[in-house]
């Protein structure tokens, strides 16, 4: 274990995952061809998916109980998958297009030209296939960079589930194979969401994705808004051919676990899953689902400014790496509030930062002295003019 220099916060200099040993100078390098921050490289190996204690282990263990109720075809389970994937498993494999811009620098951490962060578990798909497998579930930390606010996380968990059939099952219904899975799909999910929920408010959106038609995302309504919570569908039948499946159908699924976890035990901002705080942690308990998360701060946020002539390289993704580089967890919420174009052509971008603590109440100067490295930092890491 290393200390570093500045911070508070002590380095793993290795870890094991997935059986495999992994140095940190193996993910996090000075190399442009790696974007992997000290603050990921220290949530490698957290695994809260494993945790039967955390709000996400018990969200885990209550829909394995639901497959292993409804499907006398057990579904195999994997919840130790390497999170270190090569471009090939993350997007080759899934039919991810060579110009998607989830497999730019800007979206995914890159740990070199050719291997990432997986950005999602529809990453193990393929190999698992390509190993006779029919009816799996995949359960993993993934990676993304993103926005900032209460239901966006640069590490989340998801868990992939897939299954699939053979001529013989969806033959006799009358229906074509399509429609047999994208109906078996939805019955499926809906059925796990009122195992988890009882009665709640969703909706189906058609959605799109590149491995997957139909696609469908299923929103919940929480918080006075709809969220997101997965994205699914039939399975494209290039990703079976390729791995060994010729004449079947299937279905999958990608579920994002924190923002079930979060409608389930009213969890109201998703930096609380990382908390060790007792004050968080003590209140679940395994195999429990029925517990509501009662609140123990409501410090006020501190609302901060920062108004800047953006260049043509800017994006609020990078703006949000350096935010949570600086603040890591303090940091609520990054939203645009005002954006115009002079009459030179040149862009300004008004943004409002949100710092909050889920623990404890911040002090003026703590804010003003992040405020301020954020404000350097923005000017010398994204190059764009403070105004
Ligand atoms: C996917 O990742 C697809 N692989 C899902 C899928 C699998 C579709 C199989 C079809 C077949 P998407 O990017 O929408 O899709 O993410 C899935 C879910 O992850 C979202 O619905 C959301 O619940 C969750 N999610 C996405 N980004 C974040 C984030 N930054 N923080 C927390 N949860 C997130
Ligand atoms: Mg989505």
């Amino acid at each position: 274990c290393t200390r570093k220099k500045n911070g508070r916060l002590p380095v793993l200099s290795a870890l094991e995952l997935g059986g495999v040993k992994i140095a940190r100078d193996d993910v996090v390098r000075d190399d442009p061809t790696n974007n992997v921050p000290d603050s990921i490289f220290s949530k490698l190996g957290m695994q809260l998916h494993k945790r039967n204690q955390h709000p996400i282990g018990i969200l885990k263990n209550a829909i394995y109980e639901y497959f292993d109720a409804n499907y006398s075809n057990k579904f195999d389970k994997f919840d130790d998958l390497c999170p270190l994937v090569s471009v090939k498993q993350n997007f080759d494999d899934v039919l991810v297009p060579a110009d998607h811009i989830s497999r730019s620098y800007n979206d995914t951490y890159y740990v070199d030209s050719q291997t990432v962060l997986r950005c999602h578990t529809s990453a193990h798909q393929a190999e698992l296939l390509r190993d006779g497998h029919t009816h799996f579930l995949v359960t993993g930390d993934v990676y993304r960079r993103d926005s900032i606010d209460s239901t966006h996380y640069p590490v989340f968990h998801q868990m992939e589930g897939f299954r699939v059939f053979s001529p013989k099952e969806w033959e006799a219904s009358g229906l074509d194979g399509t429609s047999y899975a994208a109906d078996d799909l939805k019955k499926c999910l809906e059925g796990l969401a009122r195992h988890l929920f009882g009665a709640v408010e969703m909706r189906w959106i058609d959605a799109y994705f590149p491995f997957t038609n139909p696609s469908f995302e299923l929103e919940i309504y929480f918080q006075e808004k709809w969220m997101e919570v997965l994205g699914c569908g039939v399975t494209e039948q290039e990703i079976l051919r390729n791995n060994g499946q010729l004449d079947s159908v299937a279905w999958a699924f990608g579920l994002g676990l924190e923002r079930l976890a979060m409608v389930l035990f009213d969890i109201p901002d998703i930096r609380l899953f990382w908390s060790n705080d007792e004050r968080f942690t003590s209140q679940f308990t395994k195999g429990k689902m029925g517990i509501k998360f009662k609140p123990f701060s409501k410090f006020p946020p501190c609302f901060k400014d920062m108004s800047f002539w953006i260049n043509e390289s800017f994006t609020e993704n990078n703006l949000c790496e350096v935010v949570r580089g600086v603040a890591g967890d303090l940091a609520e919420e990054v939203q645009l509030i005002d954006n115009f174009t002079n009459k030179k052509g040149m862009t300004s971008h008004c943004y409002r930062i949100a710092y909050r603590s889920m623990e404890r109440s911040l002090t003026d100067e703590e804010i003003n002295e992040l405020q301020r490295k954020v404000r350097e930092q923005v000017e010398t890491k994204l190059n764009v003019e403070l105004r």
